[in-house]
């Protein structure tokens, strides 16, 4: 019988092969697929998120990770959909109009995939019309990410815009990226803002009270 902490440890450590071999095993033994998922996938890229905050894990690890868990998705995701097991928010992610680095970014929304949320990965460079958009597809929360001083103003953009199409109260928004503080989420009326990947989960699920 598969010890789902198991997954988890080789999730941890990286192991995409073993996750992937174990999580088909699970499910051969009739595991529950929101099981494997919570016991074994989203409780390891739990333990990640936090030895990332702490400084345990860095970003080489934290991707090798994400792509160990993403194989053992991979083999659980067309069970989930057959099995109806929802996630638990949807969000879009994007960085924002003129700024073109991901790599925070990715991060951010592989975490988020770890812990069970439904992501919209909207890219690079994406206008205030494509994240209006995304909350008019069912988004409950945006997270908008920038890495350069000159493109933080595009966040207050969206928020004003979001405001303009008269559905800001539809959707929480929250920001990231090396120049962003506390302070200009406050100023520009973002619901959140979080420093790191790990702590942007934590900050949504506070928000969304989950
Ligand atoms: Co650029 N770049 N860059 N760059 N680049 C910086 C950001 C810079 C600080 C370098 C410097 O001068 N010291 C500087 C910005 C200065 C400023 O605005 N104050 C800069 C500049 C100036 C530029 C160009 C203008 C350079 C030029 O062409 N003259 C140009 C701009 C292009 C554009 O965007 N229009 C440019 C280009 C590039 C590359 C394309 C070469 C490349 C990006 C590749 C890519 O992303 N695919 C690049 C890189 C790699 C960097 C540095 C070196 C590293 C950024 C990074 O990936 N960090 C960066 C210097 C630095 O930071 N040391 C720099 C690792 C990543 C994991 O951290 O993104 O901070 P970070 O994400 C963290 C948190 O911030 C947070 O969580 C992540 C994980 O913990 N987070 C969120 C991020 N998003 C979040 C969203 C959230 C919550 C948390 O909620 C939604």
């Amino acid at each position: 019988m598969i010890n789902l902490e198991k997954i988890a440890e080789s999730v941890i450590s990286g192991k995409a092969e073993d996750v992937k071999n174990m999580v088909q095993q699970a499910i051969d033994e009739k595991i529950s697929p929101k099981k494997i998922l919570d016991e074994g996938l989203i409780a390891g890229m739990d333990i990640v998120g936090k030895k990332f905050k702490n400084n345990e894990f860095y970003v080489p690890e934290v991707l090798i990770a994400a792509r160990a868990m993403h194989r053992g998705l991979d083999v659980l995701k067309p069970i989930l959909v057959k099995t109806g097991v929802k996630p638990i928010a949807k969000i879009a992610i994007g960085t924002v109009k003129g700024d073109l680095h991901d790599i925070g970014k990715n991060l951010v929304s592989m975490m988020f995939q770890g812990a069970g949320f439904e992501i919209n990965d909207l890219g690079i460079d994406v206008s205030s019309a494509r994240f209006i958009e995304a909350v008019k597809q069912g988004a409950q929360v945006i997270g908008l990410s920038a890495l350069l001083t000159t493109t933080m103003p595009s966040m207050k953009e969206i928020i004003d815009s979001l405001n303009k199409e008269g559905i800001r109260n539809k959707v929480k928004v929250i920001i990231g990226g090396a120049p962003l503080t506390q302070e200009y989420a406050d100023e520009i009326g973002a619901d959140g803002y979080a420093p790191d990947a790990a702590s942007a989960v934590d900050k949504v699920k506070e928000l969304l009270q989950l």
